[in-house]
């Protein structure tokens, strides 16, 4: 008797692209935008929502990924725009299954962007496609400026590349010649801004890049 040998990885990734397709599919048609924010935990991701939706003029929603809490979501909820959690229970990534089935409790005919904050990792979320239109690094300060070439993928696949907490520069050693200059060589054409969610600086940058994106799509 022959034995069926099943590649569960290889089966995992081809139905993650049946739902990525699909996803993509049901955004394309209510023109929205989706912004899938991928960087360690504490880099700074919820910050950053917090300190731009509402104040740019789009209608946003959240799809908060974390491994435990609804943390995140609560902090969305508070700004009033629909955020919904997903806890993986362990995972370190998200899923575009599981976005898929979030998509039926958010408002879709009413939003222009979409954003997933992935869960804290600089790892595999990058590995995944959730049906985004753009990954965007997140890198802070203090991590410090070797994590584009120690962690290449993410910074690789991204439409955008982000330095959060500028506003630590004056009081953290942080090598910003290394840190873009590596950026540079991984991908020389992805747009970098360079943001602090204290002091203000590159938020419009940020927001304009948002509205950018959201326009090329809708123009197709
Ligand atoms: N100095 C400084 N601190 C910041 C900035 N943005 C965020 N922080 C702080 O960094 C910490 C983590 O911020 P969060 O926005 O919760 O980080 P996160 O990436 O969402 O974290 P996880 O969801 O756990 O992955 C908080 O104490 C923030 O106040 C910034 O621009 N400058
Ligand atoms: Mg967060
Ligand atoms: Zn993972």
């Amino acid at each position: 008797m022959s034995v069926k040998k099943i590649d569960i990885q290889q089966a995992v990734m081809a139905a993650d692209m049946c739902y990525a397709k699909r996803i993509r599919e049901r955004l394309s048609e209510k023109g929205i935008l989706m912004v899938n924010l991928i960087g360690s935990p504490g880099s700074g991701k919820t910050t950053l929502l917090e300190k731009t939706l509402g104040k740019d003029g789009l209608r946003s929603a959240v799809i908060e990924g974390d491994v435990a809490t609804d943390r995140d979501a609560v902090r969305i909820d508070a700004l009033g725009v629909p955020s919904i959690q997903i806890n993986t229970e362990g995972g370190c990534h998200l899923e575009a299954n599981w976005v898929d089935m979030t998509l039926d409790g958010l408002p879709l005919d009413d939003l222009d962007v979409i954003y997933i904050e992935n869960v804290g990792n600089l790892v595999c979320p990058a590995e995944f496609d959730v049906g985004e239109d753009h990954k965007v690094a997140i890198s802070s300060v203090p991590e410090g400026p070797d994590k584009p070439l120690k962690y290449p993928l993410l910074f690789t696949e991204a439409s955008a590349v982000v330095l959060t907490k500028t506003d630590l520069l004056p009081y953290v050693s942080f090598d910003q010649e290394l840190f873009w200059g590596d950026v540079a060589r991984l991908n020389p054409e992805a747009p970098t801004m360079k943001l602090s969610c204290y002091n203000g600086e590159g938020l419009e940058a940020w927001s304009s890049t948002i509205k950018k994106w959201l326009e090329e799509k809708r123009r197709g």
